[in-house]
Order: structure tokens, then sequence, then C-alpha cells
């Protein structure tokens, strides 16, 4: 009893000391918010693409002082994505940059990561508004709709036959420009230029080639592929450079310097157009930190800086939710792609 006596105070504050720890301990938002790691989650792996973006993404980070993590799925599934956010959620990241493999399938998964105070937002695929805080966003996308189709009926001569070859069916990057491509077809001096074919690649090197080739096999009177999409392009001009079609079939889209000198040197790719993806990683990781530490909330009319880029104003996005525009794209052809093909 006499022990008893002696112990129970010493068990009273021992209770009383894990009341207090676990009151002191602090709830997931204040967690979060108190992480320096920024994670970004492209569309899948092996797309050199995605390298240079995850790159600008990991420069804008640590030059803050900060740890980027990086991360892309084998294959580019919403499913394999969800999975990396769920892994993510769990580190308690400050920020999740997605580049989205799905409009609307990641939203239980990111509302979740919101939900537990992780910063939201999506980079070059979007996701929606409700799944994200805002999106950076390469280039207007109505502007990257139109330009294709200007490029298309260039390359076609006015009149005739093409087709697109796109990313996955359920890219929303892709999807938006293919609607504003649509929305562009409608007009009267489009009547002679017809659209045969949406043909999907998947991003995947081997899929975009043999589409490619189906594509040669099913329209022999086929005059351009547009594909807007780095890997598509560069797996086309591969495709008709070896089949002898340079002159015949001409590619063009969004290509990346890199990958595409030898084929706007050949002309298999005339011309074609991109913006700068180091400069869109690099866009975002700013995004993430501004969210992070309270400077935006990613509604429209904030402003914040960007580093090396200046300073940027968020805006309204065609979709409802917000975005914040990296600028203009820009043509490559032969006589500026080689200044341009050792940068990206
Ligand atoms: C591919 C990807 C990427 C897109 C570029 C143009 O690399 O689909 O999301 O922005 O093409």
């Amino acid at each position: 009893m006499k022990t008893m006596k002696k112990v129970l105070p010493l068990l009273m504050l021992a209770v009383l000391g894990l009341v207090l720890l676990g009151a002191c301990k602090p709830k997931p938002a204040e967690a979060a918010a108190a992480s320096s790691q920024y994670a970004i989650v492209f569309k899948s792996t092996g797309n050199p693409y995605g390298e240079r973006q995850m790159g600008g993404f990991e420069e804008g980070i640590k030059e803050q002082g900060f740890e980027a993590i990086l991360r892309a799925p084998d294959l580019p599934t919403a499913e394999a994505q969800i999975q990396m956010i769920e892994q993510l959620i769990a580190q308690r990241v400050a920020a999740i940059c997605i580049v989205g493999n799905d409009f609307d399938a990641l939203q239980p998964v990111l509302s979740n990561a919101m939900n537990q105070g992780i910063k939201v937002f999506s980079l070059d695929s979007s996701v929606n508004p409700a799944s994200r805080m805002t999106h950076v966003n390469q280039a207007d996308s109505e502007k990257i709709g139109q330009t294709l189709v200007e490029a298309a009926y260039d390359l076609a001569d006015g009149s005739g036959e093409f087709a697109i070859l796109s990313a996955t069916s359920q890219a929303s990057n892709q999807n938006l420009w293919i609607d504003y491509m649509k929305k562009e077809l409608e007009k009267p001096q489009y009547a002679n230029l017809n659209l045969v074919k949406i043909a999907y690649g998947d991003d995947l090197r081997d899929k975009s080639t043999s589409e490619t080739e189906a594509l040669i096999a099913s329209y022999p009177n086929l005059k351009v592929i547009v594909a807007p999409t780095t890997v598509g392009i560069a797996a086309a001009a591969k495709v008709t450079t070896d089949r002898g079609l340079i002159g015949k079939v001409h590619v063009t889209g969004l290509g990346l310097p890199s990958e595409m000198a030898d084929y706007i040197d050949n002309g298999a790719c005339p011309y074609m157009y991109l913006w700068n993806p180091i400069d869109v990683g690099y866009l975002g990781a700013y995004v993430g930190t501004a969210l992070a530490n309270g400077a935006i909330t990613g509604a429209e009319g904030e402003t914040f800086s960007a580093g090396r880029l200046g300073s940027y104003t968020i805006t309204k996005a065609p979709d409802g939710g917000t975005e914040v525009l990296l600028g203009p794209p820009f043509k490559f052809e032969p006589s500026n792609i080689n200044d341009w093909k050792s940068v990206y």
C-alpha cells in the first residue's frame, strides 16, 4: 500500500506528460508546412522532355535551400500516380506538383493530400480545378491548338488529309490542345483540310512508332502528321525518314530540339514548336514554395516572384480554375535549331 502511494503520483505525472506530449504533437497540416521536401510526379519514365521538366523543378527547389523529390511511374497511368501520391502524403512533403495522367481520376488522392495541409498544384498536364490549388501552364492552350492547325494547313498546301498522333487518350494537356485544334478546324478557311484520325502513342516510343506505321498504311494519301507530344513527334519523324517518306508525309507538332534537330535538318519535320521545359519545371518550383510559405493561395490576381524568371501573376484558367502562364510557344526551324539542340 505504501509503495502504491509512492507510485501513484509518479504514474499520474507520467499520464499527464503523455497527454501534454499528445497536445503538442503537430497536427498533419502543421507537419506538412514544416517539411522542406517538394515533390514532382511526372507522367512516366523514359521521356526526355519529362526529365528536363523535373530537372528545372529540382534546380528551382535546390536554389531555395530545399529538397526536391522527383518521381515518375513506368507507365503513364493514373493508378500508378495515385500510389506515388499516397507515399508522398505518408512522407508529409510540403507540396506535390502533379503532371496528371488523368484530369479527374486523381481527385480523391489529391484532395486527401490537401486536407492534410500539403500544397497541391498541377503542371504541364492539368488535373481538374477541385484537385489543385493552381496550374502551371507552359503556353496558351488555345494558341497552341490554332498554331498546330495553321502548320497542318501550311504543310498540306491548303487541302488534303492529316492525322494527329497524341500521347495517351487521358492526357489533359494533349486533349485540351486537340479540342482547340478541332475548334480551329471549323473555320471556313480549313474546309478542305481533313482530320482523318487521332491516334494515341501513349508517350511510349514503340507504341508511337507502330501507331505512325498504322496511320501511313491506313491513309495512303496522308499529307501531314501533327504530334503534340515530344515522344510522338520524334517517333513519327523517324518512321517517315526510315521509310523514305520525307516530303510526302510531313511531320510537325511539339518537339524537343535535341531530339528533333536531325529531322529538321533532313526535312522530315520542316518546323515545330515548343517552350522551354526546364523553365516550366523551374516555375513550378517557385509556385510550390510560394504556396507552402503562404505568399500565394492559388487565387486569381496573386503575384509572386520566380527566381531568374521574374515575377508572375495567377490568372483564370479556361477550365474555371486558376493558372500561371509561362509564355508563348516558340517555333523551331532550320535557321535556329542548331542554337537550341544543345540547350534542351
Ligand atoms: C510530351 C508530354 C508532355 C508534353 C510534351 C509536349 O513529352 O506529353 O506532357 O508537354 O510532350
